[in-house]
């Protein structure tokens, strides 16, 4: 067996957690055959729940898992960690203003960030996904000078996977014979959920979506809708916000970075933006990905952008460029 992967989740007493902690212990993320340490972080008024936590991961008797620590210190919590799945933020209270919330997390990932440049390794892998986590995920790198940008991302796979699960639903085909849908830009609701370079397999046939759904109406305004809403519509319906997708979401976005995307094949996520596409360099956008077996991932080039995209990708730019601003105002 192959040394420990040191993995911390921060909000690790919260909701989301609760469904993650399983499939990362159980090795559904960093392998089948790879032993995980387990660091879990949350704020002191939740030390209870966290014993609470404790116990279970106990009580599952996992045999990938050899040692889970729990702790309300970020000393403790960064220390050494080759992953960091930051899930922990300040949920919106009610009269709370967007601003308002922006600040209240910038502080918590200033905080972070500052923690993952003194204790973290340099080789740290990060994905945050406390909201907004694009926004959050650029002033975590900012703090952390030390570890390059690259290792920064924020989490857009669950807006992937609720895509890619409409345009299955609507072709009568399962999950998996859709390929390539991408996410672009902010994890909120004005992201771009584009399939003009996706495929559906139906029957042996790889066909373009707009050839497999013959609803081009659907696909230009439903479907986009229902993605952007998607969120929104969970709480709505459950009272309380996306969880068990949530956890889903982050495993897949971790266990691709981790051992690569197969050939061909792309997966979005929120990562630094080098300007392609003509996205401003340095903000935190979602872009198609393809990941090699060194956990090192490219931005797909060169994808042919209609009128219609180009609006949409803009738009939520422009919305990223305006939390940059707020935060990096908050910071001060
Ligand atoms: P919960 O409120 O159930 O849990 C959050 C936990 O974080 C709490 O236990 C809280 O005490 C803890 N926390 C707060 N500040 C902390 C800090 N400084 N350090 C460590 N822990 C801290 O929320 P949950 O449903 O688990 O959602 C967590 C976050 O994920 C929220 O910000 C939510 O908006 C965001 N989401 C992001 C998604 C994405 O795709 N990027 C989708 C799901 C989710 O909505």
């Amino acid at each position: 067996m192959t040394d420990p992967v040191k993995v911390l989740v921060t909000g690790a007493a919260g909701q989301i957690a609760y469904s993650l902690l399983y499939s990362v212990a159980k090795g559904d993320v960093f392998g089948k055959d790879t032993p995980i340490t387990l660091v879990l972080l949350d704020i002191p008024p939740m030390a209870g729940v966290l014993d609470g936590v404790v116990m279970e991961m106990q009580d599952c008797a996992l045999p990938l898992l050899k040692e889970v620590i729990a702790t309300t210190e970020e000393a403790v919590a960064f220390d050494k960690i080759d992953a960091a799945l930051l899930v922990g933020a300040m949920p919106r209270k009610e009269g709370m203003e967007r601003k308002d919330l922006l600040a209240a997390n910038v502080k918590i990932f200033k905080s972070q960030g500052m923690a993952l440049d003194k204790y973290a390794k340099k080789t740290v892998k990060v994905v945050v996904v406390g909201n907004p986590a694009n926004t959050n995920a650029l002033i975590c790198s900012k703090f952390a000078p030390s570890i390059p940008p690259e290792n920064f991302s924020c989490l857009t796979r669950l807006d992937q996977n609720r895509a890619q699960a409409q345009i299955a639903a609507r072709a009568g085909v399962a999950c998996s014979a859709v390929k390539n849908v991408v996410i672009w830009g902010n994890h909120s609701s004005t992201q771009y959920p584009d399939v003009n370079h996706a495929t559906v397999e139906i029957n042996g046939k790889t066909l373009s979506v707009f050839d497999a759904i013959k609803d081009d109406s659907w696909l230009k305004n439903e479907f986009i809708a229902t993605v952007q809403q998607r969120g929104a519509a969970v709480i709505k319906a459950r009272k309380l916000s996306s969880a068990m997708s949530a956890a889903k979401a982050i495993c897949d976005h971790m266990r691709d970075w981790w051992a690569g995307t197969p050939k061909g094949q792309w997966v979005s996520m929120g990562v630094v933006s080098d300007g392609s596409y003509g996205i401003e360099k340095g903000l935190v956008y979602s872009f198609p990905v393809e990941i090699g077996s060194n956990h090192s991932y490219k931005i797909v080039q060169g994808l042919p952008i209609n009128d219609f995209s180009r609006e949409k990708m803009d738009n939520t730019m422009k919305e990223l460029i305006q939390e940059r601003d707020m935060a990096l105002e908050a910071c001060n």
